[in-house]
């Protein structure tokens, strides 16, 4: 793993913003849907998963077929990660609140649920029920009624869905399951056909045509952000143990060869054990390919002078994932300003969030964290402003609504107010 000063390191990220032919292919398959509904999901599925797709929902025998499927020690654990998940997202429901003025007003927000989620989960490997609970938990902890989950029909070839994946939806409130994947399922839940009715907004991760389907219908639904490769950045000083860091670097590797692991370090014995260290434990994974590539192209080992410097290079990084395994690591919380997650001291090793602790999963990527948040119980409820005014008030503050509406000469909305005025008002004639 390559070692080198902080202050020489730039890294490369760019938003896959797809080819011109991807782009023409997703807008001609999310069309189609829009004209033909099921008919359409139907050819696709026969085209791109090879799959004759009869039913395309999901039924409840299946589901509890799958619950046979699955071995015991799985359902505890996804049973114990649920719990958790949905403990640490409770914290996050707010409440309406309504404000009574002392001239009789009533100002509020009144905050309600969407009624209807989409999550897309991917076919393949990279199906992994913890993101179905990462998903599906913050909607049901909001209190939306109804959460859908799509996935391609060849998950498990035929049209069988991976048990693990029906399970996790089955624990995390998800209400109903379709068998469709890529940009023909995104079309079918932002515009609905005959036997999928549309949703309000879709999350989820995917490949490059979801995630380009997903900005083409963003507007007339709501989307979640675009994820990009996953990243971890690791800040650790002298105490910190090599093989500790290595193979909490190499856990994020391993999702993607584009996938980025950085270790930022004061010490310059732990940066050259843990380079010793990675490249040791990189030779026992089974998915060291990946994890291989990963690190050459994105992994590094930064060289800093002090722990201030290194908390200067996280904040430019702005990571999705930030461990701090240094002596005192809560003195340093409080200047981390850019990070998707934070993980304090040596036992908080990113795999316990990546699954169990009850943070979410799914946090910004690419730099995001510099304006965005984890998923959380707000993305899937909205707001309504409230205004009840009452007479004192509107004789109050008339003549006032009437200038500014005057001055941007609109005199429709001025005689709306002074209408009221000259009615209701001692001294207006
Ligand atoms: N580290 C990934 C989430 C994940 N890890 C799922 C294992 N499974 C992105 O936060
Ligand atoms: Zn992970």
């Amino acid at each position: 793993m390559r070692v080198i000063p902080a202050t020489e390191f730039a890294l490369k990220r760019e938003v896959d913003y797809g080819s011109a032919q991807q782009n023409e292919a997703v807008k001609s398959i999310i069309e189609e849907v829009r004209r033909d509904g099921d008919a359409a999901l139907r050819r696709f599925a026969e085209r791109f998963d090879g799959v004759r797709v009869d039913d395309l929902r999901v039924t409840k025998q299946e589901i509890e077929a799958a619950y046979e499927q699955v071995d015991e020690s799985f359902l505890a654990a996804i049973r114990a990660a649920a719990a958790n998940i949905r403990r640490f997202h409770e914290k996050q429901l707010r409440s309406s609140w309504m404000d009574l003025q002392a001239d009789g007003s009533i100002l509020g927000q009144v905050i309600r649920p969407l009624r209807r989620v989409g999550l897309y989960v991917p076919g393949g490997k990279a199906a992994y029920p913890s993101s179905v609970l990462m998903n599906a938990i913050p909607a049901q902890v909001a209190g939306v009624p109804e959460i859908v989950m799509v996935t391609p029909p060849a998950t498990a070839g035929a049209e069988g869905i991976n048990p693990h994946i029906l399970v996790a939806a089955a624990e995390a409130g998800v209400s109903e399951i379709y068998r469709v994947g890529g940009a023909q399922a995104v079309a079918a839940l932002a515009y609905g056909t005959e036997s999928i009715p549309a949703a309000d907004k879709i999350v989820g991760p995917g490949n490059i045509y979801v995630a380009l389907a997903k900005r083409y219908v963003f507007g007339a639904v709501d989307i979640d952000s675009i994820a990009g490769p996953s990243e971890i950045v690791v800040l650790a000083d002298e105490t910190a143990d090599a093989a500790y860091v290595a193979a909490d670097l190499l856990s994020q590797a391993e999702h993607d060869e584009m996938a980025s692991a950085i270790l930022i370090t004061p010490s310059p014995e732990l940066a050259e054990a843990v380079a010793r260290e990675v490249d040791r434990q990189l030779s026992e994974l089974p998915r060291r390919d990946i994890a291989a590539q990963s690190i050459r192209d994105y992994g590094a080992i930064l060289t800093v002078t002090s722990l201030e410097e290194g908390i200067d290079a996280v904040n430019r990084l702005a990571p999705e994932h930030l461990e701090i395994i240094v002596r005192e690591p809560f003195q340093h919380l409080g200047k981390i300003e850019n990070a998707g997650a934070i993980f304090l001291g040596p036992y908080s090793s990113e795999p316990v969030g990546d699954y169990f602790a009850g943070p979410n999963h799914v946090l910004p990527t690419n730099g995001t964290a510099r304006f965005s948040s984890p998923l959380n119980v707000d993305d899937f409820m909205k707001k309504s402003s409230v205004i009840y005014y009452s007479k004192e008030a509107l004789l109050r503050d008339g003549e006032q609504i009437i200038a500014l509406a005057r001055h941007e000469g609109l005199d429709a909305h001025a005689r709306a107010i002074q209408i009221r005025l000259e009615k209701e008002g001692t001294n207006h004639g």
